[in-house]
């Protein structure tokens, strides 16, 4: 018994170390600097108002007399990046305190790493194609060892994928769309138009409707990556953090870089162990952890 689960969780690794190695050889090789992570920062993502987050508090440190956030996402930092020094990546280590609850999606991690891109005046369809490229790509390299089988073959991504507003998605499988709709498809959509936090841009010519986007794994393993086109607006970004009831203070330092002026880009991240996940077949992503960071457990060392 030990030994299986020991093998289970060695093929794991290996097929994470095969992804790392595939998606940061793929992004350099498509123009992307990586940079290394930021993991404690005066702002950090603020994971809401979005009714599918559900994290009970983002960890803050004092550290000589100024308060330090544990990085919820990067999204925050990638801006001012994109300005700074071009497309850029990050495997970038994730800390989302997440309610016990969401043991039982089979898809949370309190503690995860996840690939966040962004690109310079990038549009949706960039991203889109960028991502279709990147999963088609690592499916035909990886080989088949240990790979989930679909009708007795292992599982490869085929692109384009296709596109759902989530209005449509609505309409079609109810409120709840996700999991039944991922249990519709056999290759992963893509699903636009959430209304969440204030970094992701609203369509001006359609107030109300927003240029973002989830990625959707098939067979109900839910959502992939998230990410959107960007509010980079000084005034935009202001007015939506109003919008959202946002503490302004712990936001000062963003909304600095914000005044001096942001490009427009578009990005996304996804996370690595979901992948890993999908790919396997795995019943839950904490199964493809060697250090289980589930909610509700209490982890080992
Ligand atoms: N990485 C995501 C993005 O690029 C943000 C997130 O993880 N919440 O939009």
């Amino acid at each position: 018994m030990i030994e299986a689960q020991e093998t289970e969780l060695m093929g794991s690794l290996k097929l994470t170390s095969q992804i790392l190695r595939y998606v940061t050889n793929y992004l350099q090789d498509h123009g992307f600097l990586q940079m290394l992570p930021v993991m404690l920062g005066r702002s950090t993502d603020p994971l809401g108002p979005d009714p599918n987050s559900s994290i009970l508090k983002t960890i803050e440190v004092e550290y000589l007399g100024t308060t330090m956030r544990t990085m919820n996402s990067m999204i925050l930092h990638k801006q001012v990046a994109v300005r700074d020094v071009g497309r850029i990546f990050i495997l970038s280590p994730n800390i989302r305190l997440e309610k016990a609850d969401r043991k039982a999606s089979g898809r949370h991690l309190f503690e995860f790493t996840q690939a966040d891109f962004e690109i310079p005046y990038g549009k949706m369809k960039d991203v889109f194609s960028l991502m279709e490229g990147l999963l088609v790509g690592l499916t035909s390299h990886i080989g088949a060892e240990g790979i989930r089988k679909v009708d007795g073959e292992p599982f490869a991504f085929k692109g384009p994928f296709r596109v759902y507003s989530t209005h449509e998605l609505e309409e079609r499988y109810g409120e709840d769309w996700e999991y039944k709709a991922s249990m519709d498809h056999d290759q992963p959509f893509w699903a636009t138009c959430h209304r969440r936090e204030f970094y992701d841009r609203e369509d001006l010519e359609n107030p109300g409707h927003y240029l973002n986007y989830d990625l959707i794994y098939p067979f109900g393993v839910g959502e992939a990556l998230s990410g959107a086109e960007r509010e980079y607006d000084y005034q935009r970004i202001r007015t939506r953090m109003g919008k959202d009831k946002l503490a302004m203070d712990i936001y000062a330092s963003y909304l600095e870089e914000a005044r001096k002026g942001f490009v427009p880009s578009a990005g996304g991240g996804f996370g690595v162990e979901r992948l890993t996940r999908f790919l396997r077949g795995a019943a839950h992503i904490g199964d493809v952890q060697l250090f289980r960071r589930v909610p509700g457990e209490v982890p080992g060392i």
